[in-house]
């Protein structure tokens, strides 16, 4: 947590950079939200961002393995054809440096860097009644002055580290996924660690096992995890793609999650076996979220249809790995329910576990007590490594948020204001905070949504507002309490009638101890959501209120 700094109130106004909006974040939101107001708008924009570089999650996360699980031409901006046009992707499913490779075009094309100062952070940010201004302070001793206050910093972006005894005395190497070294790690001849098995791990176990003289994983909750079926891209489906990219995009506008998936049936339930059988191989087949979004309607709602698409998986599980232990051991057990938390995908991920110098540990049934200077102590051994690294997960939604000191009305806190929880409406503003606005937030369709085009969409609805608020001569705006508080239980209504808030999971907190447990994303699907945001536009911004 950043220290507190003193009161914004002590600079006087001729020392601070005066500008319309403040963007904190410089990947995927805060690039086109950068992009739309300085050169749509023509607004004062500063952009504030922690690393060296563009990227956001993409410049931080570039462990081996890091790669997006939508396809890559699904998995980008939309706003711009020629860019689409420009652009090509590698592989269905680019990786890491292609996908920050690509971010660095966009900000070169657009030419977004004069606007942002990097290596950078955001310590306070507070809003000043009567003036309707934002008094923002940062770490390289600046402070700024702004109508609009936009921190783009990320829904998974505040990785997290569990705390556990004695970590600080480990002499090895030590890393954490979401925090990795930008210069690569070398594996070779050492014994490596891994502590998690969610969706990063999978993509970074089978290349570390690969590398590594020894791999041991400890594992908690075995993952559901499906194959990618990755392949390269080559310039005939480039070609194809563009010439298609109006349709593509159309489809994925016009789909739940933002990306389509048009052989997705009604219910498992209402199958026989063999037809399930059938479908859900070929869904495995296909590969990505196929299975988990594209194959029955009804297996995230319905536990008996859950559990016919959770017992194809354990199979598939069993066939690969040839240990029949090893396999118990990697098959999630009846509570945990397929999909309920977002399906990781992967590529050799249960193969690796047929390697020898890979061991697994069930460190649910043996669990973690210290870890030593030389490695970690569960209840029943002790395990020594060179390497240990932290795949551990993020303070979604909240956690990025949180590191800032952010203050609305009557110096009222973000952190204490949302300490039962998010308070927003449509996850794009919360009440008490004017003139801040969040993009892909809690309580918005957020993560389970296409991110690109989720990140679109917000960032084109905030413009529009702002625009709206210039134009009409509108000094602030914030949610209406009451509007608030309908929202929040919507989207807990429409959430309940899935099995999602039933998985323990960052989707609701429960991976980060002492996080008030509620679940974070609006789960009516894009298109209806979209058609909400816009209706409160077009009719005044209803539900907001505007001074
Ligand atoms: P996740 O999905 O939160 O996974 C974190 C993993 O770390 C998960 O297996 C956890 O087990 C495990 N974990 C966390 N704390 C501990 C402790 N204290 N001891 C043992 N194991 C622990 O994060 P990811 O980064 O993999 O994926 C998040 C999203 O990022 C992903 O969906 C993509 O959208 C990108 P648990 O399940 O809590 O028992």
């Amino acid at each position: 947590m950043t220290e507190h700094p003193e009161n914004t109130e002590n600079a006087s106004s001729e020392s601070r950079i005066n500008v319309d909006a403040l963007v904190v974040g410089a990947g995927f939101s805060g690039l086109y939200m950068l992009h739309l107001l300085r050169d749509r708008l023509n607004l004062k924009v500063g952009l504030i961002e922690a690393a060296p570089s563009v990227g956001g999650t993409w410049y931080w996360n570039c462990y081996p393995g890091a790669r997006c699980d939508i396809p890559s031409y699904h998995y980008s901006y939309s706003f711009s054809e020629e860019l689409q046009q420009e652009w090509s992707w590698s592989e269905k499913y680019a990786a890491q440096p292609e996908i920050l490779e690509y971010l660095n075009y966009v900000a070169k094309k657009f030419d977004l860097a004069k606007n942002i100062t990097f290596n950078c952070r955001v310590l306070s940010a507070h809003f000043i009644e009567g003036p309707n201004r934002w008094h923002i302070k940062t770490d390289d001793g600046k402070q700024y002055e702004a109508k609009y206050f936009i921190p783009a910093v990320g829904t998974l972006s505040d990785a997290n580290v569990p705390e556990i005894p004695g970590q600080q005395a480990f002499e090895g190497e030590c890393y954490v996924t979401g925090r990795w070294p930008q210069e690569g790690v070398n594996f070779t001849n050492k014994r490596v660690a891994v502590i998690g098995t969610g969706a990063t791990a999978v993509q970074v176990i089978p290349l570390i096992a690969k590398e590594a003289d020894h791999l041991t994983v400890f594992q908690r909750t075995p993952a559901w995890a499906a194959p990618l079926q990755n392949k390269p891209l080559t310039e005939k489906d480039n070609e194809e793609i563009k010439e298609n990219y109006s349709a593509l995009r159309n489809q994925a506008w016009n789909s739940f999650g933002g990306v389509p998936f048009p052989n997705a049936r009604a219910s498992a339930l209402a199958e026989s076996q063999a037809q399930r059988a059938e479908h859900y191989e070929s869904c495995w087949q296909e590969g990505g979220f196929s299975l988990w979004l594209g194959s029955y309607q009804d297996i995230l709602f319905d536990e008996k249809a859950n559990e016919t698409a959770a017992e194809f998986v354990r199979a598939k599980i069993r066939e690969r790995v040839e240990d029949p232990s090893i396999a118990e051991k990697l098959c999630p057990p009846e509570d945990v329910y397929y999909g309920a938390k977002r399906q990781p995908c992967e590529t050799g991920y249960y193969e690796a576990f047929n390697r020898s110098n890979v061991t697994l540990v069930d460190v649910k049934q043996t669990p973690i007590q210290e870890i030593t200077p030389t490695g970690l102590r569960t209840t029943r051994e002790t395990y020594n490594f060179d390497v240990l690294i932290y795949a551990t997960g993020f303070d979604a939604f909240t956690g990025a948020l949180f590191r800032m000191d952010i203050r609305g009305r009557d110096g009222q806190r973000l952190k204490d204001q949302w300490a039962a929880g998010p308070r927003t409406l449509y996850g794009l503003a919360t009440h008490g905070f004017p003139n801040m606005f969040t993009i892909t937030g809690p309580q918005s369709p957020s993560v389970l949504f296409n991110m690109p085009l989720g990140i679109e969409m917000h960032c084109d609805w905030i413009a529009d507002c702002i625009d709206y608020m210039e134009k009409n001569d509108v000094g602030s705006i914030e949610p209406d309490k009451a509007k608030e508080d309908e929202w929040i239980a919507h989207v807990k209504e429409v959430a309940d009638t899935t099995l999602l808030p039933k998985a323990s999971s960052w989707y609701s907190g429960a991976n980060i101890p002492g996080k008030p447990q509620i679940f974070m994303v609006y789960l009516g699907g894009g298109p209806r959501y979209q058609e909400i945001i816009e209706n409160s536009a077009r009719n005044g911004y209803k539900g907001f209120l505007l001074e």
